[in-house]
């Protein structure tokens, strides 16, 4: 009898044990978390994508994401440059408490060495990200997570690359904040300097791939991106793929060159035909990479975010203007709108079903707590963004409609002089460092900063720029200093 009642119990066992095979069989093609496709453009400008504005560019696929998507229409970087905005991506903290508020690069000696050209010195800076800060993608393996990062790096030297910051995998990155060309093999010489993108020249096995001339760099990254989505396996994935378009140098593929230099006309702000291509090489790619998470049957277990780093870059190339982030003022490198309002779209297969604008400001500090949040994942560290998971599910979130962004700029650049800022619901304030100078704006009416405030409303002003000081206070934020060599032009 104990032998048949045992049978009997695992007769009885069978159907649950399938359940269980099956669920596991499940789990394989949806791990429980959502994979995350975190995707990073180069000094894309407020308006170069047609779901932005753009008018010369062409923009298909992200402009299909966007028809999906939370298109966020105050989406700020938390620094008009690139190496401080990724460092708030990695860590949820301001730059300036960071103490890294200028690209790598200048942060360890160019800026500085301009003794003689500028009135006051800006600070010494970090130049790599301490290893010591707790990035979203060390939480995100913590967690049990995929992490690879491909692409632009610009968060140190090679002690401090992706690797030691909690990426499993990295391909493609650098210490640079720009490739010297754009076509395989990746190397050469720029700025005076040698410069490469690792990982890309040669296979496994040290050899050149011969064939792979005339490659272009974004359609390479998308393919390394491609294969590690693939490979992923059972494991949810975090893949930060952070392009190196469309900063400079400008270079594109001929017959999109071709394409765009064709359709060029005066009626438009956008006048720059190889920038065009460029952005189409980001729009193409996305559009591979959204082909695949379909191919793969993962689209719908898949966070798409897609943002860039800073504003647009509105100086001269080879003597011809970038780019333009019409209506907004100024660009790459100024506290304007134009430097540090970023197109950023946000899809969510599990809350987002179709696209919605979204006016709340937000910045790129959130990320990290809202990737937490919504994975389920604890915090190690405080951070200074806010979740944004209300937003995602169209929920109203009066914490981040009434929350203040601050940003600290104590640098030159070719569009300011060192600057400071905030934004409180409508209002702009900037305080010019060299001399205290404000100004203020109304963004509501005046989204491209023309009609400064600051002498129309000086109550205003005055309680706005205590908020400024006492934050720079809080945060610990380092000042400009006199500089002692300077020699008036
Ligand atoms: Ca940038």
């Amino acid at each position: 009898m104990p032998r048949k009642s045992s049978l009997a119990k695992h007769m009885l066992d069978i159907p649950a044990l399938l359940l269980v095979m099956g669920w596991h069989a499940a789990a394989a093609t949806h791990p429980k978390q959502p994979n995350i496709l975190f995707i990073v453009a180069d000094d894309l400008g407020w308006s170069d994508l047609k779901c932005y504005g753009a008018d010369l560019h062409e923009t298909p696929n992200l402009d299909r994401l966007a028809a999906k998507s939370l298109r966020f229409v105050n989406s700020y970087a938390a620094a008009p440059v690139s190496s401080p905005t990724r460092a708030s991506l990695m860590t949820g903290k301001f730059p300036a408490r960071l103490h890294f508020t200028i690209w790598s690069e200048a942060a360890s000696s160019a800026e500085r060495k301009n003794q003689e050209i500028y009135p006051y010195l800006p600070p010494q800076t970090l130049e790599n990200l301490p290893l010591e800060e707790i990035t979203l993608a060390e939480q995100l393996k913590k967690g049990g997570y995929l992490t690879a990062h491909v692409g632009k790096w610009h968060l140190g030297d090679l002690m401090h690359f992706p690797q030691t910051q909690g990426f499993d995998v990295s391909v493609a990155a650098s210490q640079r904040g720009a490739p010297p060309t754009y076509f395989f093999p990746y190397k050469g010489e720029a700025f005076g300097e040698y410069r490469f993108v690792t990982d890309l020249g040669t296979s496994s096995d040290g050899k050149y791939f011969a064939d792979r001339k005339g490659e272009y760099l974004t359609d390479r990254l998308t393919d390394e991106a491609m294969k590690i989505m693939a490979d992923a396996g059972d494991r949810p994935f975090f893949l930060n793929l952070w392009y190196y378009n469309v900063h400079t140098p400008l270079e594109a593929k001929q017959q999109d060159i071709d394409h765009f230099k064709s359709r060029l006309s005066p009626a438009y702000h956008h006048q720059h035909e190889v920038y065009a291509a460029m952005v189409k090489a980001v729009d193409d790619n996305v559009g591979r990479l959204l082909q695949k998470l379909a191919d793969l049957g993962i689209a719908d277990h898949t966070l798409v975010i897609f943002l860039s780093d800073n504003g647009g870059y509105i100086n001269e190339y080879k003597g011809r203007a970038v780019t333009d982030n019409y209506p907004l003022r100024s660009g790459k490198g100024a506290l304007y709108e134009g430097g540090i309002r970023v197109p950023t779209l946000l899809y969510d297969p599990d809350w987002v079903k179709k696209g919605v604008t979204v006016e709340t400001p937000i910045c790129t500090i959130d990320f990290y707590p809202t990737l937490l949040e919504r994975t389920g994942l604890p915090s190690d560290t405080p951070v200074d963004g806010k979740s944004l998971v209300h937003l995602i599910k169209g929920e109203k979130d009066t914490l981040l409609e009434n929350r203040t962004l601050y940003w600290h700029y104590p640098h030159y650049y070719p569009t300011t002089t060192p600057v400071s800022a905030l934004r409180e619901g409508p209002w702009k304030l900037l305080e010019f460092l060299e001399d205290g100078r404000t100004e203020l704006y109304d963004l509501n009416d005046d989204p491209g900063e023309q009609h400064d405030l600051s002498k129309t409303r000086p109550e205003l002003t005055t309680r706005l720029l205590a908020k400024l000081h006492k934050w720079k206070k809080d945060i610990g934020s380092q000042g400009i200093t006199v500089n002692p060599n300077y020699k008036k032009p």
